[in-house]
């Protein structure tokens, strides 16, 4: 994909984040300041980009997909302010800026979060691109992502059971839990967006949960391999930790990581095998598997 392509999107997605977080006079500063500061910082947007994607990729028109991917940014940006509190990972370092509790206080990180999560249905219902039945259906996914079977899961077993989480298939399904389900959500809403149906999205549903699982090894080999610096972010928090890394090796692990990317692309129909979800993929990788 070209790296032009990439901006454009990029900036779109970044003007919209910008439009729908609140400014000063529209609630409490402290509150603007904090959601401003954890969404509009520079995170990689990949969930908002993967809809608008995904949206062109089905036939449709990228804009169509854009506040439904905005919205599950906002949902991600929540559950990575919640994620670093001292409660849950106790990370000091997001998107190379402070966390935001060390930046505003654990209070106020706290409301930012509920603000953000809340905020984001809202986004999804005023989303007059989509039909309404599509926005209901993007709803009932995303609340399906974030609840009982989905990050908050992931994240309860994760702080209290990751110990016990038995081998690949414990550790794959946490991996779904804490990062598919929001993968699987920003596909399913630009496939949604751009007219996919039956099988077709159930095909993206299956790519994008592959991706994620993915994205997860990925996620896991960064954490074991690379510097605070680099990855923005406080590293080395899963030492001690079952991951697929400290499971399976470095070596394994990539080749692991290889292989569900794989089996994403394949979970594409033969004539969406080199569009625009595909090419995505094979550049957001193709650092990390040189690297490897
Ligand atoms: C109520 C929303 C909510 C969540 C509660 C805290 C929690 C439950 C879940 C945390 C889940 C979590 C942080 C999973 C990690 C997912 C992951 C791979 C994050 C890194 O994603 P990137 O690399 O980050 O896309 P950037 O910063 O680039 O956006």
């Amino acid at each position: 994909m070209r790296r032009e392509r990439l901006e454009d999107l990029r900036g779109l997605i970044d003007t919209r984040l910008d439009a729908l977080a609140p400014m000063a006079d529209q609630t409490h500063p402290l509150l603007s300041q904090a959601v401003r500061y954890a969404l509009l910082a520079p995170g990689k947007r990949l969930r908002p980009t993967l809809a608008l994607l995904a949206a062109e990729q089905f036939g449709g028109k990228a804009a169509a997909a854009l506040d439904p991917g905005c919205a599950i940014e906002m949902v991600h940006a929540a559950s990575l302010i919640l994620d670093d509190l001292p409660c849950m990972d106790d990370a000091t370092l997001r998107r190379g800026q402070p966390a935001v509790h060390r930046r505003f206080g654990e209070d106020v990180a706290v409301l930012a979060a509920v603000a953000l999560l809340n905020e984001a249905y809202g986004v999804i219902a005023r989303a007059d691109a989509l039909p309404a039945k599509a926005r209901l259906r993007l709803v009932r996914t995303l609340s399906e992502a974030v609840g009982f079977d989905g990050l908050v899961a992931g994240q309860l077993k994760d702080l209290r059971e990751r110990r016990g989480v038995a081998g690949a298939a414990g550790l794959h399904e946490l991996n779904r839990q804490k990062t598919g389900v929001l993968f699987i959500a920003a596909v399913e809403a630009g496939a949604v967006a751009g007219g996919a149906t039956g099988a077709t999205l159930a095909a993206a549903q299956a790519f994008a949960e592959h991706l994620g699982s993915a994205f997860q090894i990925l996620d896991d080999l960064v954490d074991a391999t690379a510097t605070r610096a680099q990855a923005g972010k406080d590293v080395g928090q899963d030492a001690g930790k079952p991951t697929l890394v400290s499971l399976l090796g470095l070596d394994a692990a990539r080749a692991e990581m290889s292989d569900r990317l794989s089996l994403a692309l394949q979970s594409l129909d033969p004539g969406h095998r080199d569009g625009p979800l595909a090419t995505f993929t094979d550049a957001l990788f193709a650092p990390y598997r040189q690297a490897a």
